[in-house]
């Protein structure tokens, strides 16, 4: 097994952006080897179970009331009807279940019908992982007894350019609620979005401050970002296409997250859409071991099943079957556990 550090400097996690691609490639992919079943892939399943109307500002989403998408708020959906789409995304292989829910925090007022979701999705055997923004330590705790897996809570970029994309809540805040989820003892998932318009350096910070936690996210989802037309990003990336995310530029990201957090699943997420099989060839090379599939994400469109499966096919991937820690902290994940 490979070592588990914490303690990468900014500038060993520059030079790993800096190798030359064949080498980099070479590297992430025999951490992943180390690590990982090759060619095993997790299949995930999202569901936005409360859309739109969300009062923060975050320059790439098409959920904010400050974007003008066309995206329609609704209210949290029935807990029945969220547990008929998990059953659906069962039958379709998936292993494990994401509910999104525009929020910049849940009210207690909801927490009892997400402790229902959440216990219902577990007991059909899936996975849970929950994300619906900034949560209390009491929350977090409901939350943990409820059963649930997973917190899904990104810190989408470097600290300097977080508060370029969003301005109604700060850095630090998206690190307080990962500590309440940690201390709870919830698995974290937390990633982030490339090809905001960042620079290399920011995608430096962003890897660095996630390997630099005390103990390595369990999930790292990498997002390109999807350019919706009415967001502050997306029509920035209408007006500059110079600006999109270079493809090669976009894998370096995924390899660099796999060599420095070589026990994490880290997810190929959002924007699989718009890239090429090569590309996300070579994603899962670079270490991706996770994707969302379904012809949906939370409000924007996915590459869908038959399209995967027919790249799997093509690629010959597999379905990651067999069981990962089911709940509680991924030792592995722990610098200093897995040193002892
Ligand atoms: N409201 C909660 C929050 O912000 O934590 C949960 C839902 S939010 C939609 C979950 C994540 O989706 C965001 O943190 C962001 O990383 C990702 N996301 C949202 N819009 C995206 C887009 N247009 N392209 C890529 N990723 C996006
Ligand atoms: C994550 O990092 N990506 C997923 C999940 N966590 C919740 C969300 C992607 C959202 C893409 C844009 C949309 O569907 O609106
Ligand atoms: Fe709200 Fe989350 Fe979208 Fe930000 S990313 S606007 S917090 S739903």
């Amino acid at each position: 097994m490979t070592l588990i550090r914490n303690d990468w400097t900014r500038e060993e996690i520059a030079g790993l952006f800096d190798l030359p691609f064949t080498e980099l490639l070479f590297q992430a992919a025999s951490t992943h080897r180390e690590n990982h079943p090759p060619g095993q892939v997790q299949l995930c399943t999202l569901l936005s179970i409360k859309t739109g109307g969300c009062p923060e500002d975050c320059g790439y989403c098409s959920q904010s009331v400050h974007a003008d998408s066309g995206v329609e708020a609704t209210k949290l959906m029935d807990v029945q009807a969220v547990l008929q789409s998990a059953a659906q995304a069962k039958d379709h292989g998936s292993q494990r279940f994401c509910m999104g829910a525009a929020w910049r925090n849940p009210k207690d007022r909801d927490m009892p019908a997400i402790v229902e979701i959440v216990k219902g999705v577990r007991e059909m055997g899936l996975e849970t992982c929950m994300t619906l923004g900034m949560l209390t330590p009491k929350q977090a705790d409901m939350l943990a007894e409820a059963g649930l897996d997973y917190y899904n809570h990104n810190i989408d970029s470097s600290p300097e350019y977080y508060e370029r994309v969003i301005s109604t809540r700060g850095f630090d805040e998206r690190i307080e609620t990962l500590d309440h989820v940690r201390n709870a003892g919830i698995n974290v998932c937390s990633g982030g979005i490339v090809g905001m318009g960042e620079t290399r350096e920011d995608r430096v910070g962003f890897v660095h401050t996630l390997a630099t936690l005390e103990a390595h996210p369990e999930s790292v989802p990498v997002n390109a970002l999807v350019p919706v037309k009415g967001t502050v990003l997306g029509d920035m990336l209408a007006d500059t296409p110079l600006a999109k995310i270079d493809d090669i530029e976009f894998v370096r990201t995924v390899a660099v997250a796999r060599i420095t957090m070589p026990m994490s699943m880290v997810r190929l997420s959002a924007g699989r859409e718009n890239m090429s099989e090569a590309t996300q060839a070579l994603c899962f090379l670079a270490g991706a071991n996770s994707i969302f599939t379904g012809d949906k994400l939370l409000t924007a469109p996915n590459a869908g099943d038959d399209s995967d499966g027919a790249l799997f096919a093509k690629l010959g991937l597999t379905a990651l079957q067999g069981e990962e820690p089911a709940r509680g902290l991924n030792p592995a994940c722990n610098v200093s556990e897995a040193a002892e």
